[in-house]
């Protein structure tokens, strides 16, 4: 790289239940080898404490949106997410985010590339990752994004204010359909599974088919060498099937392992993402594994309380209630005539956390 030290102005945030580096993306490297060096130098990439760089040492705190004015008809702006991975050298797009999508809209205001317009601002997201829309309802009281608020997300401590984010014709997002094998079952490698794409791609299966209960926390299923292995050998099967390809350098797909709601909740799960275990689950991974809950004979159907997601008859919307390790994820589905997902919206909240200069080495 020419300049030493590279920098480039940033801010830190929070998304969700995430955590990472917004960049606007004339600020970075426009080369993409040059681009993706800086951003393993700033989170201090490949180190397991990521030491020299301001990632947490987790892939959930190790994440990237870089941010620019949109082109295309009926989108403000473009969203490029970037997984700069924790102990190996890769940074890849080859998954989206919805956790750090809710950060993009306050970004974008912050950033002077969309004008608050009101008490709340739609901005319409065009996520380049997967080639989808999101549209994010940020409010923005006297002209600025507000954080403050009463909006609490399961997986954050306190509340902050509210940001809906809604989903358009997510299926297929990069499987190229929503079931990729055409199946709503699966077996591979003598397991029952779901291979789904509404937003994220994910493998769903059901804790008895493994021997587990389900409820067993993320350091306990981390620590279980045998499952591991299992669940990798099933994602390198499963890559392919997905039309994904070799997924051994991806984070694509991740593993959600699903079991009966304790909380009275649809159902329970614990997710892969794919070498960690989720604290929470991804927004996006939530979507598909709701979607699961509504596919006849899938395992998470088995398994689902449907009884429990509430019908808003008349806009044929769905809540499907996502238990996780720190509580649930609520996925509004809206359906269509023959009953397929049309769109999907979440809560999210989203916090600037520090603006300033971050520098390579
Ligand atoms: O699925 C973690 C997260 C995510 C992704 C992951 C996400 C999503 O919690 O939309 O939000 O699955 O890698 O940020």
């Amino acid at each position: 790289m020419s300049d030493y030290p590279l920098s480039a102005p940033c801010l830190w945030m929070r998304g969700g239940t995430s955590k990472g580096g917004y960049f606007l993306a004339s600020d970075l490297p426009q080369v993409e080898s040059e681009r993706d060096e800086f951003l393993l130098q700033i989170m201090g990439s490949p180190d397991v404490k990521q030491i020299d760089g301001m990632g947490g040492a987790n892939p959930l705190t190790s994440k990237v949106a870089v941010v620019k004015p949109s082109e295309r008809e009926g989108a403000d702006v473009d969203y490029l997410f970037l997984q700069v991975f924790v102990d190996q050298a890769i940074v890849t797009d080859k998954q989206n985010c919805g956790n750090i999508l809710a950060g993009v809209a306050p970004f974008a205001i912050e950033k002077g590339l969309v004008s608050a317009t009101g008490d709340v601002t739609d901005v319409t997201v065009y996520m380049e990752n997967t080639g989808q829309y999101a549209v994010c309802r940020v409010p923005t009281p006297d002209g600025k994004v507000n954080y403050r608020g009463d909006a609490r997300i399961d997986g954050v401590p306190g509340t902050a204010s509210r940001i809906e984010i809604e989903f358009k014709d997510t299926a297929g997002s990069s499987c190229g359909a929503l079931l990729p094998t055409g199946n709503a079952v699966d077996e591979i490698n003598g397991l029952n599974v779901t291979l789904i794409d509404n937003g994220m791609p994910v493998i769903v299966i059901a804790a008895d088919e493994l021997g587990l209960r389900g409820n067993e926390s993320p350091q306990q299923l981390e620590e279980n060498k045998e499952l591991r292995s299992q669940l990798e050998a099933l994602r390198l099967k499963a890559g392919p099937m997905m039309n994904l390809g070799d997924v051994s350098a991806l984070s694509v797909p991740k593993l959600s392992i699903v079991s009966t709601a304790t909380q009275g909740g649809t159902l329970n799960t614990r997710t892969f993402i794919p070498h960690r275990c989720h604290d929470a689950i991804g927004v996006l991974g939530a979507v598909s594994v709701a979607t699961a809950c509504l596919l006849e004979g899938s395992p998470a159907e088995r398994i689902a309380n449907l009884q429990t997601a509430s019908t808003f008859s008349l806009e044929n919307k769905m809540t499907l209630s996502i238990e996780h390790p720190t509580g649930e994820l609520s996925v509004v589905m809206q359906l269509d005539e023959t009953n397929n997902v049309k769109s999907a919206a979440i809560l999210r909240t989203a916090r600037k956390l520090f603006d300033g200069v971050v520098f390579g080495h």
